[in-house]
């Protein structure tokens, strides 16, 4: 029998005119099938190599007979215009997500966390709710007068989908509630039980209809039809857990507000508990783990709350999650196969990441071909400090090795199995250029991965920093996710954010060319540029975080917007802050140079004294600002000088530029408290303080509009100083910044 041509090109060059005839009808039906597929029902039939080889296929044959380019040929026109989605809708109140524990002694840690945040000795009572956290999707139900008004997907937690015809469709959802309160928004999780899943999926089957792999992607996808009549037919169940926006206070516990709920007409877990320890939660947590595979619906570990919703209150939120809940998640499920070729990929601030390829194998009912290797020495078998993993055993192309996954994480390669190493296996060579764009990968020092320094010349770190700009916490432009910025960048149309907000001036006209786009139709097209239009105006904290600067992640974009609320405030300090940078980072080596290599006792001395000596060409303006901006809370030198180092990179900085002049920057509203005397005040702690712990005085603080910072300087506006006050206090006494105690801070913002 003849060998399979290698390549598209190859089959292509094997056809004769009436072969090649049929075999473009053949490609412009699979291939419009596959865009269909991945457009508009979001589920791939083929990988990506597949789908390349057939566009590639299609190529080379109107290449060799231009005469039987069909009308509908794949390579002009064909693709699915993307679904038209839901409307969006804005949560009254945002829907947080939950910090997670992964064993016994981060649960302790939670409880011990709680007990120091509230100044409770280990002594005073504390309860908390345990209860089976369902693996479903999270959904928010508005009601108003009783009445349901809106059913919304939780998004971004901050803007969701609009499902209200489809939830009310779910038999568990009540319609209509008496005695709630005027406004009241419950949420929970959407779910399939495992009968339901499996009886769904054998009608589908018998239909010829797509399967769902588990039962939590068949709950989401049965929510969002664009149908309601499908979503009616299909399973779904509901849990109520927690509640939004209330116009009046449910209860006084978490317990009684649950109890609430559930008079209401809501299903509530029946397997919810009050414990009154910490060992009392992790006994609830095991009773709940062996009874798992009976539940008759998928969890994936057990949620604890502080049952009194005052501290609650008192307790607030991080930037996302609540401090008083966590998920206990349970252990992740493992399983053995074959590493057949470990592939690197390229992330947006250069990092080579090792991916292994593996034989599919069911991990915990989900198939994984592919897991993350962290980094060349995960695959050596050390840890960052150069100490033994896996007693030091490497992993190599052609080994077994274990992989697990838990929850959402991407899975990782656990361990690797000696005994069935083929004698071939070498050991695996870490690359040391750029996989991508051939330029040097390099490790520096305290680095724990090798990173390209192609900087944007590089195309994986261009498309992958344009991902993440077009990402759900960044710009979330509708209609433009990672597939479509990957088209447009390799067709030169977008090469660096600006290029987004310049699409419909260069490409747009009569929207003919992006008609002509796979995928885009007129209306798709219409669709994107209004979308792209809307996000001009975009909230500081937003901007920062798109930018994907190394170390500015979400919570540290939302701590430098809440001090400079505007982009030119921050971008002036940074400025102003680069030469004090560059004197940090050679302060840094300095002083690392001098621990390595003075051991006799006037080696303090010898290092303050070279850091003085590098710290005093500093301009007063320059460090004034580098002060500014590591005394923010949250905020240290490797933020600021990854700030500095972004905005004084000259190809960088023309880039940021030249998006910025495309945008509103929204100012950074302080919390609405304006009546507060500390609203847009900088206040500084310092000392122990006796009524409440740093943590919630910080809180407390910034929930009323001030801003919170670990350093006194001329920007101060007031120093709280417990007692044990010291170099603080004779700063802010030089500086001549207004300086109270804790009494005098609590009576301020009491009576303020
Ligand atoms: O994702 C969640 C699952 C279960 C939750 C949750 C929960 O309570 C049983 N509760 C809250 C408050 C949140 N997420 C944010």
């Amino acid at each position: 029998m003849a060998a399979e041509p290698a390549t598209p090109e190859d089959r292509a060059a094997a056809l004769d005119a009436a072969e090649a005839r049929t075999r473009l009808a053949e490609l412009a039906r699979l291939i419009a099938r596959a865009n269909a597929a991945y457009h508009s029902e979001d589920a791939p039939e083929i990988t990506d190599a597949d789908y390349d080889a057939l566009k590639r296929e299609n190529a080379a044959l109107e290449a060799r007979f231009p005469d039987l380019k069909r009308a509908d040929s794949p390579s002009e026109q064909v693709g699915a215009a993307p679904a038209d989605g839901f409307a969006k809708v804005a949560h009254a109140q945002r829907m947080l997500s939950l910090a997670n524990a992964f064993d016994d002694s981060e649960l302790r840690d939670f409880v011990a966390g709680i007990r120091r945040y509230l100044g409770l000795g280990a002594d005073a009572p504390l309860a908390f709710t345990a209860e089976p956290k369902i693996d479903g999707l999270s959904l928010s139900l508005r009601y108003e007068d009783g009445k349901l008004v809106q059913a919304a997907t939780r998004g971004d937690g901050e803007v969701g989908e609009n499902v209200t015809a489809n939830a009310r469709t779910i038999a568990d959802i009540p319609h209509r509630l008496t005695g709630a309160p005027e406004v009241l928004e419950v949420r929970g999780e959407v779910y399939m039980s495992h009968a339901d899943f499996e009886e769904l999926n054998t009608r589908q089957t018998a239909r010829g209809s797509k399967t769902f792999a588990n039962p939590r992607n068949a709950a989401a996808g049965s929510l969002r039809q664009l149908d309601p009549e499908i979503t009616r037919a299909r399973p779904l169940k509901f849990f109520a857990y927690s509640w939004g926006e209330l116009s009046a206070p449910l209860a006084e516990t978490q317990v009684d507000a649950i109890d609430r709920l559930d008079r209401f007409g809501f299903q509530t877990n029946p397997h919810t508990r009050l414990c009154r320890s910490a060992d009392e939660m992790l006994e609830h947590y095991r009773h709940i783990e062996q009874r798992r595979a009976t539940l008759g619906y998928d969890i994936d570990g057990v949620v604890y709350k502080v049952n009194d919703l005052g501290l609650q209150g008192r307790l607030g939120m991080r930037s996302t999650t609540p401090r008083w809940a966590i998920a206990h998640k349970f252990p992740a499920e493992l399983a053995w196969t074959r590493l057949e070729a470990i592939d690197i990929q390229v992330g947006r601030t250069g990092a080579l990441s090792p991916v292994a390829r593996l034989a599919p194998v069911t991990v915990g009912g989900v198939v994984v071909s592919n897991a993350t290797l962290h980094n060349e020495d995960y695959i050596a078998g050390r840890d960052s400090n150069g100490q033994p993993i896996r007693d030091g055993k490497d992993i190599r192309v052609g080994d077994w090795v274990q992989v697990y996954r838990a929850g959402d994480v991407i899975p990782k390669v656990a361990d690797v199995d000696l005994t069935k190493r083929p004698d071939d296996a070498a050991p695996y060579a870490f690359p040391v250029t750029c996989p991508e764009c051939g330029s040097e990968a390099v490790r520096e020092e305290g680095d724990a991965v090798r990173r390209c320094t192609g900087g944007l010349v590089c195309p994986a770190q261009a498309v992958e920093k344009l991902k993440h700009f077009v990402s759900r916490a960044a710009f979330d432009i509708d209609g433009l996710g990672a597939k479509q910025v990957e088209q447009f960048y390799k067709d030169g149309w977008i090469r660096e954010p600006a290029d987004i907000f310049a699409l419909q001036d260069r490409y747009g006209a009569g929207l003919q060319q992006l008609k002509n786009k796979e995928g885009w139709g007129e209306k798709s097209a219409d669709n994107l540029f209004a979308a792209i239009a809307e996000k001009r105006s975009i909230s500081l904290k937003r901007l920062l975080f798109s930018l994907g600067i190394r170390h500015v992640g979400e919570v540290a974009s939302a701590d430098l917007a809440r001090h400079f609320a505007t982009w030119t405030a921050m971008a002036q300090t940074v400025d102003a802050a680069r030469s004090a940078g560059t004197a940090a980072r050679a302060a840094e080596e300095a002083v690392a140079t001098e621990r390595s290599r003075a051991a006799d006792e006037g080696r303090r001395a010898q290092i303050t004294a070279t850091r003085d000596a590098i710290w005093a060409d500093v301009p007063k303006e320059a460090r004034a600002a580098w002060e500014e901006i590591t005394g923010i809370d949250g905020i240290g030198g490797t933020v600021a000088m990854a700030l500095v180092t972004a905005f004084g990179q000259e190809a960088e900085r023309a880039s940021i530029d030249r998006l910025v002049v495309c945008l509103t920057v929204e100012p950074e509203e302080a919390p609405a408290t304006s009546d507060s005397p500390v609203a847009g005040k900088t206040v500084v702690f310092t000392g122990s303080l006796q009524k409440m712990t740093r943590a919630e005085a910080k809180a407390r603080a910034e929930a009323l509009g001030a801003k919170v910072s670990g350093s006194v300087s001329a920007k101060t506006d007031l120093l709280v100083a417990g007692p044990g006050a010291g170099s603080k206090a004779k700063k802010a006494a030089e500086l001549g910044v207004e300086t109270i105690d804790e009494d005098a801070w609590l009576a301020l913002i009491r009576d303020g």
